[in-house]
């Protein structure tokens, strides 16, 4: 962390006296207290060791058109129909990004159609449930605990926890405990009692991958919409290293600033053209999701598209279609292979035994500990990761587990052996946070623990410079001082 006395030169440097305010000053000219809040945070990415799954470091040409003037201007409608004029260059930005979402994804545009309009992956799962779904139709998703999303109709059992629980009838399927995969057996009798109208094939802490067929097939057994929300895996998908979920959906909805390196952003993809051929009539019958799910995002859910974040999008999807983007992720699955195995050869359990993808689910329940704990030692000693619930879990501010990713820290250049380097400095920070645990009792009294007692303090300074000789040996992407 930068020391106080580095915050005030900073903030010295920047507070010099000026003439008029133009709007042409910098952000340290213009607000130095901000910029020194911008500083630290830099300095905290970029000499810590960013491990969580779902974060990723986006390019300098991507923030570049995130900070661009294209931020001005409004364009509510969809290029071509747009309420506001001026949107001549704001059209081609907007077509530009859904052309390359196409592209990126190997869509044929007859057969697929694209919204790069909402705001992030919660407001696009909730667009594609306005735009199909009735309020109380019955939704089916991965429960929250098991590696499911809040928006997958996340609900406890005293609190409808997300709006999908509130305004439409939910119910979890889950993984089996034993195996810690999915046990569609289970999804698939539920779903014939549950009759749901849409079902969500999609993760958000789940290590394995997901069995599309099948759940086109339960779908199809309950005439349910499927849903896939790819948002964790979007990168992989587009490299062409795992499933596509594109050849069993109806919708596939994603973040963009996961595994697919662009600003925060959702995308939502769904069929058109032609579904299938009336038996009866002999004619065509089409799709009719493209009105539902357009009409959905807006005029039903947002005002004004964000074009400086679409464009950025279109940037992040070019960048995706290259040849060092395919090798990123082939990098981005080794490494979390070996964060697994390197973990497991340490003792951790591993929920399902590794992975598939870009993750790794570490349950440390069995070491007596939990992710809560775990977590704020090794935010102190600059790695960061997220507690996460494992199934069984009952509370999600002390749950059992640690999700961690590969992404953000194989952007920075990291491969196999480095990894292994990563977990040695992690295993640290846990062994601080189990000697921790035996001296004192509730999670309060040991976070005002390990920031006062001496010789937990010291482990933890001598982990965080080990963190910081490191980390710094690898690079950052986006500009250099913001
Ligand atoms: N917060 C995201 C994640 O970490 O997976 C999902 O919304």
């Amino acid at each position: 962390m930068l020391s106080s006395r580095s915050v005030t030169r900073l903030i010295r440097s920047y507070s010099k006296s000026r003439a008029l305010w133009t709007g042409n000053e910098s952000l340290a000219d213009d607000d130095p207290e901000l910029k020194v809040i911008i500083d630290k945070e830099k300095h905290r990415q970029k000499h810590g060791l960013e491990l969580i799954a779902s974060e990723n470091f986006a390019s300098r040409a991507v923030l570049e058109a995130l900070g661009s003037c294209l931020n001005n201007k409004y364009a509510e409608g969809y290029p071509g129909a747009r309420y506001y004029g001026g949107n001549i260059f704001i059209d081609e930005v907007e077509t530009l990004c859904q052309k390359r979402a196409l592209e990126t994804f190997r869509l044929d545009p007859e057969k697929w159609g694209i919204n790069v309009q909402p705001y992030s992956g919660s407001p696009a799962n909730f667009a594609v449930f306005t735009g199909l779904l009735h309020p109380h139709d019955r939704i089916m998703g991965l429960d929250l605990p098991d590696g499911g999303h809040l928006t997958h109709g996340f609900m406890s059992d005293v609190k409808r926890v997300s709006a999908t629980s509130l305004f439409f009838e939910s119910m979890p399927y889950k993984i089996d405990p034993h195996s810690g995969y999915i046990d569609y057996d289970k999804l698939r009798m539920t779903a014939r009692l549950f009759r749901p109208r849409l079902i969500i094939a999609g993760t958000t802490a789940y290590s394995r991958l997901l069995d599309y067929k099948v759940f086109r097939e339960i779908c199809d057994e309950s005439k349910a919409y499927m849903m896939a929300d790819m948002a964790h895996i979007s990168g992989l998908v587009a490299a062409d290293l795992i499933p596509s979920p594109f050849e069993y959906a109806d919708v596939v909805t994603s973040t963009t600033h996961k595994t697919l390196r662009g600003p925060r952003g959702g995308i939502i993809f769904y069929r058109r053209g032609v579904k299938n051929t009336d038996l009866k009539t002999g004619k065509a019958v089409m799709y009719d999701l493209e009105k539902k799910i357009n009409g959905a995002v807006f005029p039903a859910l947002q005002g004004g598209p964000h074009e400086h974040q679409i464009a950025a999008i279109a940037v992040a999807l070019k960048q995706a279609q290259s040849s060092e983007f395919k090798e990123y992720q082939r990098q981005v699955m080794k490494n979390a292979k070996v964060l697994g195995e390197s973990l497991m050869k340490k003792g951790y359990t591993v929920v399902s035994g590794g992975t598939d993808n870009h993750l790794v689910l570490v349950d440390l329940r069995p070491k007596g500990t939990d992710g809560a704990r775990v977590e704020r030692v090794l935010e102190l000693c600059y790695i960061t990761v997220n507690k996460n619930t494992c199934s069984g879990d009952k509370s999600a501010m002390t749950p059992g587990g640690l999700r961690l990713g590969a992404p953000a820290l194989t952007t920075r250049g990291l491969k196999e052996s480095d990894f292994e380097k990563v977990v040695d400095l992690l295993d640290r920070g846990v062994q601080i946070a189990l000697d921790a645990q035996k001296q004192t009792k509730k999670l309060a009294e040991f976070k005002t623990f390990v920031l006062q007692d001496a010789k937990i303090q010291a482990q933890i300074m001598e982990v965080k410079k080990d963190v910081d000789d490191f980390s710094k040996n690898y690079n950052m992407p986006g500009f250099v001082d913001r």
